[in-house]
Protein backbone atom coordinates (compact mmCIF):
# COMPACT_ATOMS: atom_id res chain seq x y z
CA UNK A 1 0.00 0.00 0.00
CA UNK A 2 1.28 3.07 -0.67
CA UNK A 3 0.98 6.25 1.69
CA UNK A 4 1.17 9.65 0.25
CA UNK A 5 1.36 12.33 2.97
CA UNK A 6 -0.51 15.58 2.77
CA UNK A 7 -1.50 18.17 4.89
CA UNK A 8 -4.92 20.54 5.66
CA UNK A 9 -3.92 23.86 6.31
CA UNK A 10 -5.79 27.28 7.69
CA UNK A 11 -6.74 29.70 10.30
CA UNK A 12 -8.50 28.38 13.58
CA UNK A 13 -12.23 27.38 12.74
CA UNK A 14 -12.36 27.81 9.41
CA UNK A 15 -13.31 23.61 8.85
CA UNK A 16 -10.51 21.61 8.28
CA UNK A 17 -11.61 18.70 10.52
CA UNK A 18 -15.21 19.24 9.47
CA UNK A 19 -14.53 18.00 6.09
CA UNK A 20 -12.61 15.05 7.24
CA UNK A 21 -15.52 14.78 9.19
CA UNK A 22 -17.98 14.86 6.30
CA UNK A 23 -15.47 13.14 4.07
CA UNK A 24 -15.73 10.25 6.65
CA UNK A 25 -19.09 10.22 6.91
CA UNK A 26 -19.23 11.24 10.25
CA UNK A 27 -21.90 13.85 11.71
CA UNK A 28 -21.76 17.79 11.25
CA UNK A 29 -21.00 19.39 14.50
CA UNK A 30 -22.01 22.59 15.15
CA UNK A 31 -20.31 23.53 17.74
CA UNK A 32 -17.26 20.71 16.93
CA UNK A 33 -13.99 20.81 19.09
CA UNK A 34 -10.75 22.99 18.22
CA UNK A 35 -7.72 20.68 17.02
CA UNK A 36 -5.03 20.27 19.89
CA UNK A 37 -1.41 20.46 17.54
CA UNK A 38 -2.84 17.47 14.96
CA UNK A 39 -5.03 15.20 14.48
CA UNK A 40 -4.38 12.63 11.59
CA UNK A 41 -6.73 10.14 9.36
CA UNK A 42 -6.13 7.99 6.35
CA UNK A 43 -8.43 8.26 3.46
CA UNK A 44 -8.11 5.68 0.45
CA UNK A 45 -7.46 7.09 -3.10
CA UNK A 46 -10.12 5.94 -5.49
CA UNK A 47 -8.47 5.77 -8.94
CA UNK A 48 -5.39 3.08 -8.69
CA UNK A 49 -3.13 2.19 -11.58
CA UNK A 50 -1.56 -1.03 -11.78
CA UNK A 51 1.84 1.31 -11.39
CA UNK A 52 0.95 1.91 -8.09
CA UNK A 53 -2.03 -0.08 -7.20
CA UNK A 54 -3.94 0.56 -3.61
CA UNK A 55 -3.13 3.64 -2.30
CA UNK A 56 -4.51 6.63 0.38
CA UNK A 57 -3.22 9.29 1.73
CA UNK A 58 -2.50 10.27 4.99
CA UNK A 59 -3.79 13.66 5.77
CA UNK A 60 -2.33 15.90 8.64
CA UNK A 61 -4.55 18.00 10.20
CA UNK A 62 -2.87 20.81 11.54
CA UNK A 63 -4.88 22.83 14.27
CA UNK A 64 -4.76 26.53 13.11
CA UNK A 65 -5.02 28.44 16.35
CA UNK A 66 -1.92 30.62 16.43
CA UNK A 67 -0.68 28.35 19.69
CA UNK A 68 0.19 25.15 18.02
CA UNK A 69 1.95 26.94 15.02
CA UNK A 70 5.31 25.78 16.37
CA UNK A 71 4.53 22.17 15.68
CA UNK A 72 3.82 22.99 11.93
CA UNK A 73 7.10 22.83 10.44
CA UNK A 74 7.58 19.17 11.69
CA UNK A 75 4.35 17.80 10.45
CA UNK A 76 4.38 19.37 7.40
CA UNK A 77 7.41 17.37 6.05
CA UNK A 78 7.86 14.66 3.39
CA UNK A 79 4.23 16.37 2.56
CA UNK A 80 3.19 15.49 -1.52
CA UNK A 81 0.21 18.47 -1.36
CA UNK A 82 -1.47 20.60 0.47
CA UNK A 83 -5.07 21.92 0.92
CA UNK A 84 -5.29 25.44 2.56
CA UNK A 85 -8.30 26.60 3.69
CA UNK A 86 -10.45 30.06 4.40
CA UNK A 87 -13.68 30.53 5.93
CA UNK A 88 -15.74 32.62 3.24
CA UNK A 89 -17.91 34.13 6.03
CA UNK A 90 -14.71 35.51 7.48
CA UNK A 91 -12.14 37.54 5.18
CA UNK A 92 -9.53 37.70 7.85
CA UNK A 93 -9.16 34.08 6.66
CA UNK A 94 -8.71 34.92 2.90
CA UNK A 95 -6.25 37.44 3.55
CA UNK A 96 -4.34 34.51 5.75
CA UNK A 97 -3.44 32.50 2.67
CA UNK A 98 -0.61 34.00 2.32
CA UNK A 99 0.90 32.94 5.88
CA UNK A 100 -0.27 29.58 4.93
CA UNK A 101 1.39 29.47 1.58
CA UNK A 102 4.71 30.37 2.94
CA UNK A 103 4.58 27.79 5.65
CA UNK A 104 4.50 25.14 2.71
CA UNK A 105 7.24 26.85 0.38
CA UNK A 106 9.22 26.61 3.06
CA UNK A 107 8.81 22.72 2.90
CA UNK A 108 9.60 22.80 -1.05
CA UNK A 109 7.65 25.45 -2.85
CA UNK A 110 7.05 22.70 -5.95
CA UNK A 111 4.14 21.45 -3.07
CA UNK A 112 0.81 21.31 -5.26
CA UNK A 113 -1.45 23.69 -3.20
CA UNK A 114 -5.44 23.44 -3.77
CA UNK A 115 -7.27 26.61 -1.95
CA UNK A 116 -10.14 26.07 -0.50
CA UNK A 117 -13.55 28.50 0.41
CA UNK A 118 -15.16 26.91 3.08
CA UNK A 119 -18.82 27.50 4.39
CA UNK A 120 -20.39 28.42 1.00
CA UNK A 121 -23.41 27.63 2.67
CA UNK A 122 -22.80 30.83 4.40
CA UNK A 123 -22.92 33.29 1.54
CA UNK A 124 -24.86 34.11 -1.79
CA UNK A 125 -23.68 33.26 -5.03
CA UNK A 126 -22.53 36.56 -5.53
CA UNK A 127 -20.28 36.54 -3.19
CA UNK A 128 -18.15 33.80 -4.33
CA UNK A 129 -18.33 34.73 -7.82
CA UNK A 130 -16.48 38.17 -5.89
CA UNK A 131 -14.21 35.87 -4.42
CA UNK A 132 -12.90 33.69 -7.51
CA UNK A 133 -12.22 36.94 -8.97
CA UNK A 134 -9.96 37.28 -5.68
CA UNK A 135 -8.28 33.29 -5.94
CA UNK A 136 -7.40 34.33 -9.22
CA UNK A 137 -5.84 37.36 -8.73
CA UNK A 138 -4.06 35.08 -5.58
CA UNK A 139 -2.84 32.66 -8.31
CA UNK A 140 -2.00 34.97 -10.54
CA UNK A 141 0.13 36.71 -7.92
CA UNK A 142 1.72 33.33 -6.66
CA UNK A 143 2.39 32.00 -10.25
CA UNK A 144 6.01 32.14 -10.17
CA UNK A 145 6.59 31.59 -6.32
CA UNK A 146 4.46 28.54 -5.78
CA UNK A 147 2.52 25.68 -7.01
CA UNK A 148 -0.98 26.69 -6.76
CA UNK A 149 -3.39 24.25 -8.21
CA UNK A 150 -6.57 25.84 -8.39
CA UNK A 151 -9.66 26.50 -6.23
CA UNK A 152 -12.95 25.20 -4.84
CA UNK A 153 -16.14 26.18 -2.71
CA UNK A 154 -16.65 23.63 -0.39
CA UNK A 155 -19.69 23.62 2.51
CA UNK A 156 -18.80 20.86 5.19
CA UNK A 157 -22.05 21.26 7.04
CA UNK A 158 -23.97 20.41 3.69
CA UNK A 159 -21.67 18.71 2.17
CA UNK A 160 -21.24 20.63 -0.92
CA UNK A 161 -18.35 19.81 -2.72
CA UNK A 162 -16.37 17.15 -0.14
CA UNK A 163 -15.83 13.60 -2.47
CA UNK A 164 -14.72 16.30 -5.40
CA UNK A 165 -12.04 18.20 -3.16
CA UNK A 166 -10.24 14.52 -2.56
CA UNK A 167 -11.16 13.34 -6.43
CA UNK A 168 -8.82 17.30 -7.42
CA UNK A 169 -6.13 16.13 -4.55
CA UNK A 170 -5.37 12.89 -6.23
CA UNK A 171 -5.61 14.60 -9.86
CA UNK A 172 -2.60 16.94 -8.68
CA UNK A 173 -0.60 15.01 -6.49
CA UNK A 174 -0.70 11.61 -8.97
CA UNK A 175 -1.66 12.36 -12.02
CA UNK A 176 0.01 15.96 -12.78
CA UNK A 177 3.15 17.38 -12.56
CA UNK A 178 3.53 21.21 -12.19
CA UNK A 179 0.51 22.69 -14.32
CA UNK A 180 1.00 24.76 -16.74
CA UNK A 181 -2.08 26.79 -16.58
CA UNK A 182 -3.58 27.30 -12.67
CA UNK A 183 -7.10 25.30 -13.35
CA UNK A 184 -9.85 27.25 -11.66
CA UNK A 185 -12.27 24.97 -10.41
CA UNK A 186 -14.65 27.45 -8.76
CA UNK A 187 -17.82 26.40 -7.97
CA UNK A 188 -20.22 23.31 -8.22
CA UNK A 189 -22.94 24.93 -6.30
CA UNK A 190 -26.77 25.32 -7.25
N1 LIG B 1 -21.97 26.88 8.37
C1 LIG B 1 -20.89 26.11 8.34
N2 LIG B 1 -20.16 25.89 9.47
C2 LIG B 1 -19.07 25.10 9.39
C3 LIG B 1 -18.67 24.49 8.18
N3 LIG B 1 -17.54 23.77 8.42
C4 LIG B 1 -17.27 23.92 9.73
N4 LIG B 1 -18.18 24.71 10.33
C5 LIG B 1 -18.22 25.10 11.76
O1 LIG B 1 -17.06 25.82 12.05
C6 LIG B 1 -16.53 25.47 13.33
C7 LIG B 1 -15.05 25.17 13.24
O2 LIG B 1 -14.88 23.99 12.47
P1 LIG B 1 -13.61 23.02 12.66
O3 LIG B 1 -13.77 21.93 11.65
O4 LIG B 1 -13.41 22.65 14.05
O5 LIG B 1 -12.46 24.04 12.22
P2 LIG B 1 -10.88 23.74 12.15
O6 LIG B 1 -10.39 24.46 10.94
O7 LIG B 1 -10.62 22.30 12.24
O8 LIG B 1 -10.38 24.53 13.46
P3 LIG B 1 -9.01 24.26 14.30
O9 LIG B 1 -9.00 22.81 14.66
O10 LIG B 1 -9.10 25.14 15.51
O11 LIG B 1 -7.87 24.65 13.43
C8 LIG B 1 -17.34 24.26 13.80
O12 LIG B 1 -18.05 24.56 14.95
C9 LIG B 1 -18.21 23.86 12.65
O13 LIG B 1 -19.52 23.55 13.05
C10 LIG B 1 -19.45 24.74 6.99
O14 LIG B 1 -19.18 24.27 5.90
N5 LIG B 1 -20.54 25.55 7.15
MG1 LIG C 1 -9.60 21.15 13.58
Amino acid sequence: MQTYKIAIVGDGGVGKSSLLDAKKSKNFLSNRAITVGVDFDFIPIEKSTPENGESQFLVMDLGGQKRFHFVHDMYIQGIKGAIILFDVSRFRTFQNIKKWISLIIKENSQIPILLIGNKCDLITNDEIKLFEKDLNSLIDEYTETCNLYGFIFTSAKEKVNINETFTICEEMILWEQKTEEPKALGIIKN
